[in-house]
C-alpha cells in the first residue's frame, strides 16, 4: 500500500486546502495528514490560527479522501512523522519547493502547484475590509 503524507495548518478552510489534499490521496492509496500546531503557527508567522487545532483535526478528519490526521509540533521532525507513519511520499503545495528535499532518501518528495488565487490571508483580508 502506497501511503502518502502532507502537512500543513488548514486555517480557514477553503477550495486551495480541498484540491491538495484530493491531489495528495490521488497519488497513493492511503492519505495522512500533518495538521500544524497553534503553537508552531505562532512560531512561524507570529499569530494563531483563526480556527484552533482541534476544530482544524476535525474538519480535515472529516473529509472523505483523508484516512489519518495527527498534530504537527515541530517543522523539524518531519522524518520522524514519515518514518512513523511508514509514509512513501511526501507531497507539498510548490510554496514550499525544495525546502523538504532534505527528507529525500526517507521518501519521495512531490510539490504540487497552488490552486491560483486563494489564500488564508487573502480571505482575512477581505473579511477585514468589508
Ligand atoms: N495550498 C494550495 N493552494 C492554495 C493554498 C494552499 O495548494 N491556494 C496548499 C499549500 O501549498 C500547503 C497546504 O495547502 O501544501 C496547506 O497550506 P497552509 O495551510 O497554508 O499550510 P502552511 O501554513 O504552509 O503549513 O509543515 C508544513 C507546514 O506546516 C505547512
Amino acid at each position: 500500500m502506497k501511503k502518502v503524507i502532507t502537512f500543513g495548518t488548514f486555517d480557514v478552510f477553503h477550495v486551495g486546502h480541498i484540491n491538495i489534499l484530493e491531489r495528495a490521496r490521488a497519488m497513493g492509496d492511503y492519505l495522512i495528514v500533518g495538521v500544524s500546531s497553534d503553537e508552531l503557527n505562532f512560531s512561524k508567522k507570529n499569530r494563531y490560527p483563526i480556527y484552533n487545532e482541534a476544530d482544524r483535526v476535525k474538519i480535515i478528519s472529516a473529509m472523505r479522501f483523508v484516512d489519518e490526521v495527527f498534530i504537527e509540533e515541530s517543522l523539524d521532525l518531519k522524518l520522524e512523522y514519515i518514518n512513523k507513519h511508514n509514509a512513501t511520499i511526501l507531497v507539498m503545495g510548490d510554496d514550499w519547493k525544495g525546502r523538504f528535499d532534505w527528507v529525500k532518501p526517507a521518501c519521495e518528495v512531490l510539490y504540487l502547484p497552488r490552486t491560483p488565487s486563494i489564500s488564508t490571508t487573502e480571505i482575512i483580508e477581505i473579511v477585514k475590509s468589508i
